[in-house]
């Protein structure tokens, strides 16, 4: 019996010291002390020993157990302590490196410029409101004074989805909605996107943007459109900046003119940037025409108004001096930084 169980303990301490890994310990564990292990075998023979000597075999499995046991435990750890040098060794964090950046995007010009337009408009009291790009030939053209042979509604300018339904062309379409509501003072801009079958150019696409304001209440006048615009264009460009109206035709306001800004490059004494003239056309306005009025059910002798139209992205190009309008499209992370 006693050589029997040096022979385990010497096979057994013999394994677990050539052991490599924590599975293997754990296989030797079971092998020996296991239930149906080598050790626990041992004990089940007890009962063939004779009595005198039982004490003594017994103090002696108990004996090669904790010894097999704390061989076990010494190897375990020495594996584990190993394991994590050689980790600590592998996973090297260089602290001295510099850390990850994350890329958080940056806001377009476009939508910077909008923004900014909001501001002014808003802080004069009006109302931002939105509405669907899709819309009634009704609501895009007819409402505006458009009438069906105005070469605006040609097929080259228009994108149709059927013969009553269009991509809007202006936000226009946005302002007659609320016209038709006939929630008067209106004092509103509408912003969005808008849509005209164009070839891409430095200058055009297909798709880009507008804000168009309305203003509707009792004695609106022209000096009011001049006021407000000119607040807007010093807002925009800088205190400096001066306005002036030349005569133009829209067929949804009348009288209707363009406004200018004098050159925020060079004063208004010519430059590159405007060539030579001093001046940069920024927007469309007018009157609200009568007409336009009437069929959104508001009564023409008792309210009128002013309205205009700004292209955003013109806005941007202008506000940054961008040259080309394609570059506001292609979202280049490293253009869109520089705004
Ligand atoms: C342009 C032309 C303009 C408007 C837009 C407008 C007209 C009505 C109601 C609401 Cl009747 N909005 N918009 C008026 C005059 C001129 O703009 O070339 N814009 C870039």
């Amino acid at each position: 019996m006693k050589e029997k169980l040096q022979a385990i303990k010497e096979k057994a301490l013999d394994r677990i010291a050539n052991s490599e890994n924590l599975d293997a310990l754990n296989e030797i564990r079971v092998a020996y002390l296991g239930k149906k292990g080598e050790l626990t075998e041992v004990l089940k023979g007890m009962k063939d020993v004779s009595a005198e000597e039982r004490p003594k075999i017994g103090a002696m499995v108990n004996e090669t157990r904790t010894i097999i046991e704390n061989k076990l435990e010494e190897v375990k750890n020495r594996i584990a302590s190993a394991a994590r040098e050689l980790k600590l060794k592998t996973e090297v964090i260089d602290v001295t490196l510099p850390a990850k950046r994350n890329l958080i995007g940056h806001s377009h010009p476009n939508t910077v410029a909008l923004e900014e337009v909001e501001r002014i408009f808003v802080g004069m009291g009006y109302e931002v409101v939105e509405g669907p790009e899709i819309e009634y030939d009704y609501y895009n053209f007819e409402a505006l004074n458009i009438p069906a042979n105005h070469p605006a509604k040609d097929e080259q300018d228009t994108f149709y989805i059927n013969s009553d339904i269009v991509l809007r062309t202006q936000t226009s379409s946005t302002q007659v909605h609320e016209m038709e509501k006939g929630n008067i003072p209106i004092r509103m801009i509408a912003p969005g996107r808008v849509f005209r079958s164009d070839e891409v150019d430095a200058t055009h696409s297909p798709s880009f943007h507008q804000v168009e304001g309305l203003v509707i209440d009792k004695n609106i006048t022209f000096a009011d459109l001049k006021g407000t615009l000119a607040v807007f264009a010093k807002e925009l460009f800088g205190e400096q900046t001066k306005v002036k109206f030349r005569p133009h035709h829209f067929p949804f306001t009348e009288p209707s003119a363009e406004m200018d800004v004098s050159c925020f490059k060079c004063g208004g004494k010519g430059c590159r940037f405007c060539k030579d003239s001093g001046w940069i056309e920024i927007l469309g306005c007018g009157m609200v025409h009568p007409h336009v009025l009437e069929m959104s059910k508001i009564d023409p002798e008792e309210y009128n108004g002013f309205a205009f139209g700004i292209g955003l992205e013109r806005i941007a190009l202008l506000k940054y001096e961008i040259d080309d309008m394609r570059l506001l499209y292609e979202n280049d992370i490293r253009f869109l930084n520089q705004f």
